[in-house]
């Protein structure tokens, strides 16, 4: 064995741990000198993840395991997760193609990016020629059918894939499911959260890299109108997928840095480059430096291992060769990773997770009612806010939950978003002034200003009649 094995054993702990704590508190104690000798260690060190696609060929291919095993902490089914492969008959859904991939990831230490829920391309037979609100219905259908099944099991979820247009217009793509409806991303969102609020979920799509784009300026506007009106998106992938005709931007760090800023993570998704020798390797490594200049940006996945494997083989795209070779990219990638950058921190899911809440109790809040502080309402506006749920009393057939809306920096006003699980609705709300945009989404303003000064809360509470599903709701917070 040459590798040194200091920087061996860095690179087992990383694989063994995938993205744990414990992994990323030994990555990042260790010295900078203390190269990752793979691409998981290595991106470690900031404690960000390194994936890759992986087909369910690749697992009869052992070379190619090993380097998946070796390189990479995060897979994504390259089309095994997809609406055709997931549900190819009306109803019947089959898993077996997706299991075999997340079920190999998760017993080998490694974290899954579900693709995709919702896409125009793909679609089972059955789905192509439906419109209106029975396809619809069928997509939420297929949504809440998939995120169920895999709850708990995926580190983020392509909601939606692909919904813009190219070119110029900075409008959405004609698809049969912009047919139904501008708010079909949304609903998809809203469906996702509420079948899997452990997942964060993402619009993933290509051609958004360059920042003065139009199509960047489009989905970086949706997700923007998304955030202020709580509509439950945690991230943005990127999938990147260049050549000479689609060369990495230069401003790419600026796309990344300003979609963070709306206060989503952000991902490369699907990353390949084509060409050869260090332009190509030069390529990534801006990819790699785009990355780690956003704390935001939380993670790189290549898409697929060997050039031989990729949907574009000719253009010999990605890090390893036909025949599982370290191709001067590999090393570019490598040592950009291992030249480090701002640490990652991802956000949380912008409503809590159901084991998350019992220690936040509604007793703690009421000296923090928006009564408390009417009289120094905050000049002006600019802060967000936080949303945190907290169980209340329960009884067999219904649940009170509390809210609590903390401002982070002066706010004018503030509205919650609270997302039911089938098939629980609410029975009375108090403290707050309810609208109902869908049956199981409450969307919650203040009964009175709502104005708070940074630091300051306010609460509201509702009783849920719950149906036989004890899963707390989920709920978001966006300020004005
Ligand atoms: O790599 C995938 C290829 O095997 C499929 O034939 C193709 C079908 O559309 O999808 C490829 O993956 C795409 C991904 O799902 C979405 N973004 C673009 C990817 C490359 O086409």
């Amino acid at each position: 064995m040459t590798t040194p094995h200091r920087r061996h054993r860095r690179g087992r702990l990383a694989a063994a741990g995938g993205l744990t704590a414990a992994a990323m508190a030994i990555a990042l104690a260790v010295p900078a000198q203390a190269a990752g000798s793979t691409l998981q260690a290595a991106a470690a060190e900031t404690n960000r993840y390194f994936g890759t696609a992986m087909a369910a060929h690749y697992l009869n291919n052992s070379g190619t395991m090993n380097i998946v095993n070796r390189e990479f902490n995060m897979i994504t089914a390259e089309n095994e997760m997809k609406m055709d492969a997931m549900q190819p008959n009306r109803g019947q859904f089959n898993w077996s193609s997706g299991d075999r991939i997340v079920n190999w990831a998760r017993q080998n230490g490694k974290q899954v990016r579900g693709h995709a829920l919702a896409w125009h391309s793909q679609q089972p037979g059955w789905m192509q020629n439906m419109s209106g609100s029975t396809l619809r219905t069928a997509m939420l259908e297929h949504v809440t059918g998939v995120a169920t099944y895999y709850r708990g099991k995926i580190h983020s979820w392509d909601v939606v894939n692909e919904a813009f247009a190219d070119g110029s217009s900075g409008a959405r793509r004609s698809s049969n499911l912009q047919g139904t409806g501008n708010d079909w991303i949304e609903a998809a969102f809203r469906a996702a959260r509420a079948a899997d609020p452990g997942a964060k979920l993402c619009y993933n799509d290509y051609n958004t890299d360059n920042w003065s784009h139009a199509k960047t300026q489009a989905v970086y506007n949706m997700v923007k109108d998304f955030k202020s009106r709580g509509v439950p998106i945690d991230c943005v992938g990127f999938q990147a997928h260049f050549n000479s005709g689609n060369p990495v931007p230069s401003n790419y760090h600026t796309t990344l840095g300003n979609f963070a800023a709306l206060g989503v993570d952000v991902q490369i998704t699907e990353l390949d480059i084509e060409g050869s020798g260090n332009s190509q390797g030069e390529q990534y490594r801006g990819i790699v430096q785009a990355c780690l200049s956003v704390a935001r940006c939380t993670g790189i996945t290549v898409w697929g291992v060997k050039d031989s494997d990729s949907w574009r083989a000719s253009g010999t795209p990605l890090l390893f060769d036909g025949n599982g070779n370290k191709k001067a990219a590999y090393n570019y990638t490598l040592d950009a990773l291992n030249a480090g950058g701002t640490a990652a921190t991802p956000g949380g899911q912008t409503g809590p997770q159901p084991t998350q809440q019992p220690t936040q109790q509604p007793t703690q809040q009421p000296t923090q009612q928006p009564t408390a502080n009417p009289t120094t309402p905050p000049p002006t506006g600019g802060g967000t806010c936080t949303a945190t749920y907290s169980e209340g009393q329960k009884w067999n057939d219904r649940f009170n939950g509390n809210v609590t809306i903390r401002a982070n920096g002066n706010i004018r006003s503030w509205t919650a978003t609270v997302v039911l699980p089938y098939p629980q609705y609410v029975t009375s709300t108090w403290n707050g002034s309810p609208t109902w945009p869908a049956s199981n989404v409450m969307v919650m303003r203040p009964a009175g200003s709502g104005a708070l000064a940074s630091g300051q809360s306010a609460s509201f509470g509702f009783t849920v009649q719950h149906g036989g599903n004890w899963t707390w709701p989920t709920v978001t917070c966006s300020a004005s």
